[in-house]
């Protein structure tokens, strides 16, 4: 066969042998059209073993992706000064000519862009090394498992991947020739002398769904690049529609109660809105940070993370709000910082709560205080959204049921917005149907702030997930409303928001109330506190909340300030009903009827209740 001969010209026998062990032949045309296509001047195929592992780690050093910083094991890598986030605007779906995906999703005719992005990556290899990678999505010999390659000239990619994903190798071995799996093509293109890509105008990342693979091009952060976290994650939520399972962009977390018992809940939050810090409660366990499959089995819920690490935001993370991961970041043990501050061989960021240097190495190359960019903005000590990588099972907090093929029974799932006028901190869906219209469907952050002290304006980021939903919105939450149905007890759906504000901006809330929040979670689903019908959900008691925040935060819950953070905003809840509807009516292709429905429900509940207290309805008033 044509491809199994140029894999034997083009690859070292010792690795040609490593590749033939798995008896996929698509596996192996993959890699010699990668191979054709990049013309890489040699090839590592990367096993499980240790050893393998290490030549990863030590590469990345060697060609100076990665610096090793003073503290063993920790290592620096730099994106360039275009490519420091997930780039929406050059992340395309490639659609057959008769088709379309709907108007909120960023696609390209699929013959073209195929044409395209291999234009860009041909040749894009020369002289360097391709790495093949094989590792797992979910927990190994598991339902949940979902099998993929990635082939990059990358080792800083390569090294990601040994953090953040279950090895994959053996499974591949194991799964024979038949196994389905998703492949990944990514190349850095053209570096200059710090080993960073420059090419920004030609980045692309294109996700052809018809052959389950995504090629990259010409970027190096790792949500552009590290095939398996957002590129598969628009696969897979194709595979789990075909399938009937969800996929989520979630954190997933253990949550004790009373005697010591665990309770597992899921939260979705759009960047910026307390995803990381909710996962990482301190005294609770985190299970995952950022993508949770669900399955039914036997009418429970089952839940898995699809990763096994960490690949997160570093910005504010200080020795005594996040505990758990400074340790790791301070401490010896396999950390890759990202595009943040070097000094000295220490890592500086931004809010970590010591007075950084006035100079160092940033993204920007050297870097003193004041230096600006090509266009006069000034550029910061270390980029907002600088990161880190670790393994999850490093951290003190990780779950020990992180591997279980069968996953965890969920029992609560959280949304949670940035709302600074209407939504209350936190409360419950009347029903699995109610949650995640109202809360899911309806969750909405803000853009941000134009002019200091002044509220930005609500954008739906649904479900926390829209940047990655690869079918339609509509079928999307159609999708994970019939799953309620498949459940014989759904988990219960929360609505929390962190940022709701006083008529003077000020926040109602402490940064630590959250805690309290979850822990009145976790008593709900045991039944053991009650709660007060409000039309938006239903809303924890006074009395149960005294007893938390003495209980978690040693603090003294005021009245005045359960009034403040309760009180049912009558005219903001109803703006918001509006939005939402605009938004589902004009930007949901197929959206379900019964979205509508339960949201003129609420309208009428809401305007019910204001007919008899007013427009601002003190939670006190609805307890009767
Ligand atoms: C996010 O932006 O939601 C992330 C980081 O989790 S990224 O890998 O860039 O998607
Ligand atoms: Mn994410």
């Amino acid at each position: 066969m044509q491809y199994l001969k140029l894999l034997q010209e083009k690859i070292d026998s010792r690795n040609y042998q490593k590749l033939i062990q798995i008896s996929n032949p698509k596996v192996h045309q993959f890699v010699a059209d990668a191979i054709e296509l990049c013309e890489p001047a040699a090839v590592f195929v990367c096993t499980d073993k240790p050893e393998d592992l290490e030549d990863t780690r030590r590469r990345a050093v060697e060609t100076g992706e990665e610096r090793p910083l003073k503290m063993r094991g920790h290592t620096i890598h730099f994106d360039g000064m275009e490519d420091q986030g997930r780039d929406r605007e050059v992340t395309r779906y490639l659609v057959p000519k008769t088709e379309t995906l709907g108007k909120a999703l960023n696609q390209i005719e699929r013959e073209k862009g195929l044409a395209e992005i291999r234009g860009l990556l041909k040749g894009a290899m020369e002289n360097r090394t391709m790495v093949v990678r094989f590792m797992t999505l979910g927990p190994n010999n598991s339902q949940f498992s979902i099998p993929c390659v990635e082939c990059t000239d990358s080792y800083y990619v390569s090294h990601s991947l040994n953090l953040l994903y279950r090895p994959g190798y053996e499974e591949f071995k194991r799964l024979g020739p038949k196994a389905q799996f998703f492949a990944t093509l990514h190349s850095c293109g053209k570096m200059d002398e710090r080993m960073v890509s420059v090419e920004s105008d030609k980045k692309r990342i294109y996700i052809d769904c018809i052959t389950d693979s995504v090629y990259s091009v010409n970027t190096q952060y790792g949500g552009n690049t590290i095939g398996l976290k957002k590129l598969a994650l628009r696969l897979t939520i194709r595979k789990a529609d075909r399938e009937g399972w969800l996929a989520e962009h979630m954190f997933l977390m253990g949550v004790y109660g009373p005697g010591g018992r665990k309770t597992y809940f899921a939260g979705a939050f759009p960047s910026g809105c307390g995803k990381t810090s909710t996962a990482m409660l301190p005294g609770e366990t985190i299970l995952g940070d950022d993508i949770a499959y669900f399955r039914a089995a036997n009418g429970r819920c089952m839940a898995a993370n699809a990763e096994a690490g960490i690949f997160g935001i570093i910005q504010n993370v200080t020795a005594k709000n996040d505990p758990a991961i400074w340790e790791v970041l301070t401490k010896p043990g396999e950390v890759i910082f990202s595009n943040l501050l070097v000094k000295d061989g220490k890592p500086y960021w931004l809010g970590m709560g010591e007075e950084p240097p006035a100079d160092g190495e940033n993204y920007s190359g050297d870097w003193y205080k004041g230096k600006k960019d090509t266009k006069g903005n000034e550029i910061p000590l270390a980029h907002k959204n600088a990161r880190y990588t670790v393994a999850l099972n490093v951290l003190k907090n990780c779950d020990p049921e992180l591997d279980n093929p069968k996953g965890v029974e969920l029992a609560g799932v959280m949304y949670g917005g940035r709302d600074a006028k209407a939504s209350v901190p936190c409360q419950q869906g009347f029903d699995w149907e109610h949650g995640i219209i109202t809360y899911g469907a309806s969750l909405e952050t803000e853009t941000t702030f134009a002019i200091v002290g002044k509220e930005g304006v609500p954008e739906i980021n649904l479900m926390s997930i829209q940047d990655f939903v690869a079918i339609s919105l509509g079928k999307y939450v159609r999708n994970n409303l019939e799953f309620g149905k498949k459940l014989k007890k759904p988990p219960l759906v929360f609505g929390v928001n962190y940022f709701l504000r006083d008529k003077d901006g000020k926040f109602v809330n402490g940064v630590r109330d959250k805690h309290v929040w979850v822990k009145w979670m976790e008593l709900r689903v045991h039944g053991e506190v009650d709660a007060v019908p409000a039309p938006t959900g239903l809303i924890p008691k006074y009395e149960d909340l005294a007893v938390l925040f003495r209980q978690v935060l040693d603090k003294k819950y005021a009245r005045e300030d359960y009034i403040k953070q309760f009180t049912i905003r009558v005219p903001e809840n109803l703006a918001k009903i509006d939005r939402v509807g605009k938004f589902h009516r004009e930007n949901v292709a197929k959206a379900p009827p019964i979205i509508f429905k339960v949201l003129s429900q609420q309208r009428d509940r809401l305007l019910t209740a204001q007919n008899k207290h007013g427009d601002y309805i003190s939670p006190f008033d609805l307890i009767k």
